[in-house]
């Protein structure tokens, strides 16, 4: 059986029924039921026909897609989340906040931070294996980011065909830090702490993303090349969060501090 089959099981009436279910919750702030409950039968496949179905809504409506993330790629994700194959979403110029930026939560159901490991690539990336070396060839320079992830179903409980509909639990992002050529740092074992109001809530190592940040972005390219997308050049990808994501309320300081790669801040609001 492949993880990653793509096989489809609802209609296209279903696909947009879904589409519409998941842009009123993301849009209204709104938590739903997994979209299983209703769609028992729904597949990966389906799961990634509603994402980009929503995609290309966004971009009808005049929004800028910027690249793609990782969901799920390390060991601390998949236990907190409880689904063991790793996904991608899009991102979207408009999720972005500057560092230092206060970011609200009234537009959100139940945020949650995650540290990850940036790239902003400088050639066309596609097909099913690629190296980590030929990632790295392909890497303009790499930043540090905080995702804020937001699922839109009740509790952050989800299965696979739902979280991937729900574009991953994408919702907003912050770079900063120090910009650097992948040739400079060494990102196989980069330590990474987040901190929340000043106390350290989660560390890990960026080898715990897929083994490699890299890796984890051959495998988003991987999950594109079976979506029928590819990474064009100029691409910002986020490689997964390192660590379990830590939740966050309206008063809440973030930083996470990246050997290597300096700290992004945040206050939340
Ligand atoms: C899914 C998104 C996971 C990551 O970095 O692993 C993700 C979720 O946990 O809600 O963005
Ligand atoms: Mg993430």
């Amino acid at each position: 059986l492949n993880p990653l089959s793509m096989e489809r099981a609802l209609s296209d009436a279903d696909i947009a029924t879904l589409t519409d279910r998941i842009e009123a919750a993301q849009t209204q702030a709104r938590a739903i039921p997994k979209l299983t409950e209703d769609f028992p039968g729904m597949t990966l496949g389906d799961g990634y026909a509603v994402q980009l179905a929503l995609l290309r809504r966004w971009l009808a409506e005049g929004q800028r897609q910027v690249g793609w993330k990782a969901g799920l790629t390390s060991k601390a994700k998949m236990d907190q989340m409880g689904v063991r194959v790793p996904t991608v979403g899009f991102l979207l110029a408009n999720f972005f906040r500057p560092e230092n930026s206060v970011i609200q939560t009234s537009d959100l159901v139940h945020p949650r931070v995650e540290c990850e490991v940036a790239f902003v690539t400088k050639a066309d990336l596609s097909g099913p294996d690629l190296t980590r070396e030929q990632v790295l060839a392909a890497t303009d320079f790499v930043v540090p980011a905080v995702e804020v992830i937001d699922s839109r179903f009740s509790g952050f409980k989800f299965d696979l065909p739902s979280v991937v509909a729900d574009n991953s639990s994408s919702a907003r992002y912050v770079t900063g830090g120090r910009a650097r050529l992948p040739a400079d740092v060494d990102l196989s074992t980069l330590g990474v702490v987040i901190e929340k109001n000043g106390e350290a809530v989660a560390m890990g190592s960026s080898a715990a993303v897929a083994g490699h940040p890299a890796d984890a972005v051959a495998l988003v390219v991987k999950v594109l090349h079976e979506i029928g997308q590819h990474l064009p050049a100029g691409s910002f990808v986020m490689s997964g969060g390192i660590t379990e994501a830590i939740a966050v309320a309206p008063g809440d300081c973030v930083s996470a501090r990246f050997q290597a790669l300096g700290s992004v801040s945040m206050r939340f609001a």
